[in-house]
């Protein structure tokens, strides 16, 4: 695999001795990795949990902002129910994701030519939380780790709703939604970029980015507007723990298009990238997906013997996650011909060996991509996602002579990101018992 032009192996190796340098006295405190385990409902014991999530995550050198350190998700698994085993119940967890984390942050101005890689070269560091206002903020309990990663338990509204013959009926049920919510932030010299990961009781996986902090400019005008565009690098691994016969190697990536095929709607299954490294585009008319699949794990779920097969039978669908955008746009203006990450809004590439470090920015992906082939091989996806930021009076404050001043205001967090959904990886509805 090529590397990113700016972070060739020598300049990778600076960049950690100088991490660990800056860093000597506070090493334990921001660069242990750490894990969380969190079953639903909440106050449920392990023993008698629906679901469950175990996140772990770390904070690894920038491989270009010598000193700097980025959060990485480095492992999630979902525990998607009870098996009885010979008389014994038996959790069964899923190694859902081996790496997780934001891949970019461009940001590129309509006026003034300026676009800045703000997770790349204009990248401050991951953020310190005062833990006394986070305390005073966040839902309760909240646990905090080395002053940049929040946990909470949050609430997540309507989760499901019974309806009966007829329609809805004062006897049906409802569930309110869970999530353990694991968010930080990173900054970039005026900007902060809030980073949330929320791991639902139904194992969806939210993801979301914002941007806040202080404007560029003391001008809500329109010459002013920029886009905020997040990028996410991820690792699917999609096997049941303890399964040896599972290989991540096996999962297939596709895009599925809802689209018109000769006078028809149909649901279109491609795979990204034909089997070798590449990308390929979000249609907003097709609602396109992708679907994240390994046929090395099937979902195990009893069901009834056919065609003279000898019991037991179990169901051979392949376990798999959905990446579901959440979009306001897209962009396609490239100032340079070295802005070809804005083409597409998907990639897949192949994991580089070792994986932590090395091919990790989206902004430069086509050194990543160079049509080696896929097949037998571990998978990175990639997706962005983006907002049109148009300042306004709401996002400045008032200096003297009322004037704008963005250093007397703070620009309001507008979100974007994607949801990573379950397909055929649990036996029923989640958290419903009929
Ligand atoms: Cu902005």
């Amino acid at each position: 695999m090529t590397r990113p032009k700016a972070s060739c192996p020598i300049g990778i190796l600076i960049a950690a001795i100088a991490a660990t340098l800056l860093c000597s006295s506070c090493a334990v405190k921001y660069t242990t990795a750490t894990s969380t385990e969190r079953h639903f409902p909440t106050g449920s014991s392990p023993s008698s949990s629906e679901t469950a999530w175990r996140v772990a995550w770390t904070f690894e050198p920038h491989p270009v902002k010598a000193g700097e350190l980025i959060w990485v998700i480095t492992k999630a698994e979902f525990m998607r129910g009870r098996r009885t085993v010979q008389g014994r119940a038996t959790e069964e967890w899923v190694r859902v994701l081996d790496r997780l984390a934001v891949a970019s942050m461009f940001v590129p101005y309509v006026e003034s030519g300026n676009r800045y890689k703000d997770f790349y070269g204009y990248y401050t560091g991951v953020a310190e939380l005062d833990k006394t206002a986070v305390s005073r903020l966040a839902r309760k309990p909240t646990y905090i780790h080395g002053d940049r990663v929040v946990r909470e338990m949050t609430d997540d509204f309507v989760r499901w709703m019974e309806n009966g013959p007829g329609g809805y009926h004062a006897a049906a049920r409802l569930r309110r939604g869970e999530a353990m919510t694991l968010w930080g932030m990173f900054s970039a010299y005026n900007y902060v970029y809030p980073v949330v990961f929320k791991f639902r009781d139904d194992g969806v996986i939210q993801v979301r980015i914002a941007a806040s902090g202080q404007n560029l400019r003391d001008q809500p005008s329109t010459a002013n507007t920029h886009l905020h565009i997040g990028a996410w690098r991820l690792e699917p691994h999609l096997c049941l723990l303890g399964n040896a016969n599972c290989q991540p190697e096996q999962i297939e990536v596709e895009k599925v298009s809802r689209r018109v095929v000769s006078g028809q709607e149909e649901i279109v299954f491609e795979s990204l990238g034909g089997g070798v490294e590449g990308g390929d585009d979000w249609v907003g008319s097709e609602f396109t997906a992708l679907l994240m699949k390994n046929p090395s794990q099937p979902n195990g779920r009893p069901i009834p013997c056919s065609g003279g097969a000898t019991p037991p039978c179990t169901s051979s669908a392949p376990i798999g996650y959905a990446l579901v955008p959440i979009r306001y746009g897209q962009a396609r203006f490239k100032a340079s011909a070295t802005e070809g990450f804005l083409d597409h809004e998907f990639w897949v590439t192949r994991r580089p060996t070792p994986p932590a470090l090395a091919e990790i920015f989206y902004t430069e992906i086509q050194s990543y991509v160079n049509g080696e082939s896929l097949a037998g091989q571990r998978k990175v996806v990639w997706h962005k996602s983006g907002y049109n930021h148009i300042p306004r009076y709401e996002d400045l404050g008032i200096g003297t002579n009322d004037t704008f001043d963005k250093n007397l205001g703070v620009a309001i967090t507008n979100f974007t990101g994607f949801d990573l959904v379950p397909r055929n990886l649990l036996f029923k509805t989640p958290t419903y018992t009929p």
